[in-house]
């Protein structure tokens, strides 16, 4: 089974909502499903078929060389040569229609992919929809209370962001882009999941890379990473500059500086580093740490900081401070820079 089919339900990004107003939506999810399917299918047999062919062709021409008497290996012989030339073209341009039916098969996959978190994120919106206030505020610290909310930050964006806003923690105004605390969703995404997001606001989310670049490109931010182990114990790490930068730069850590916190600047590997999925290895490692760890970060040489891994595990970052502990919730938040 293939990893878009290992993916997690959907169900519960539209759970508690009426059925009626997204049967449309989920019939036309369904279908790019297995349509996507179906289309992996075709594209596995077609290679398949190119691959028999050339099996084929190799036999009978063994066969055919074997009835006349003449050797058919690429030698340096004369005849053999002019025979061997035609064979190698045969087999070049099988194998070039090979190759080009695999990397069709791959940018149609990522075409599709993309379509399908675009249409969760679309779900999830709608979701949204029916508790978020009509007003658009310019920023989280606007909001009366901690909650989800549609801003837009200036004239830049073109249309308003759901978010999670959080009021509460040091004197708030924060946008949350990464909140877990119970597994509930699958973290373990490709890079189309983490360049679009996923997840429910309500719950486990990962905001998506592209607002998280948009957002941080447009002024400066700062980041706070806050976390809590079984034991109840919780820490924080602060940096006064956050910023990302765009897919085309691999959502590259472009800026993380002065660190304040608990427990130790937990991120000083990962800056400059560029963001990995297990489908997009941009580590500095042979490994790809993405698939290694079973996660997505802006990995170096694999170790320490996997915030998005399997739920219930220890993390690097923990461990390798000796605070080791499983960790119970994370949550990742930035705001703009108010001075
Ligand atoms: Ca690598």
């Amino acid at each position: 089974m293939n990893k878009y089919n290992q993916r997690t339900n959907i169900s519960h990004i539209v759970h508690g909502q009426s059925k009626d107003k997204f049967d449309i939506l989920f019939e036309r999810l369904t279908y790019i499903k297995r349509f996507t399917f179906s289309f992996q299918c075709h594209c596995y047999s077609y290679t398949s078929d190119i691959n028999m062919i050339k099996i084929n062709i190799l036999f009978a021409f063994t066969l055919c060389c074997t009835i006349v008497g003449i050797q058919c290996a690429p030698t340096a012989g004369t005849s053999s040569a002019v025979q061997g030339f035609a064979f190698e073209m045969i087999m070049t341009k099988l194998q070039f229609l090979e190759d080009r039916s695999t990397e069709k098969e791959e940018q149609m996959l990522t075409k599709l992919s993309d379509l399908i978190s675009r249409m969760e994120n679309i779900i999830q919106h709608k979701n949204d929809s029916n508790k978020v206030r009509d007003n658009v505020y310019t920023s989280c610290s606007e909001v009366p209370s901690s909650g989800i909310y549609s801003i837009q930050p200036d004239n830049t964006f073109e249309e308003p962001m759901r978010v999670l806003c959080d009021q509460d923690y040091e004197s708030g105004g924060w946008i949350v882009f990464q909140h877990r605390f119970n597994g509930s969703t699958d973290f373990y995404r490709n890079w189309q999941e983490y360049k679009n997001g996923f997840g429910n606001l309500e719950g486990e989310f990962w905001l998506g890379l592209d607002r998280i670049h948009q957002l941080t490109a447009s002024r400066p931010h700062e980041l706070v990473v806050l976390l809590e182990n079984l034991r109840g114990h919780k820490m924080h790490a602060k940096y006064d500059q956050f910023e990302i930068g765009d897919e085309y730069e691999k959502y590259v850590l472009k800026k993380l500086r002065n660190y304040s916190g608990s427990h130790g600047d937990f991120f000083y590997h990962d800056r400059g580093m560029k963001f990995s999925t297990f489908d997009a290895d941009n580590d500095k490692s042979t490994k790809n740490c993405a698939e290694t760890l079973n996660g997505a970060w802006w990995f170096g040489v694999c170790g320490y900081s996997n915030l998005n891994g399997p739920y219930g595990t220890i993390d690097y970052m923990t461990s390798f401070y000796s605070w080791g502990a499983i960790l119970k919730t994370s949550k990742l938040m930035i705001r703009p820079k108010t001075a």
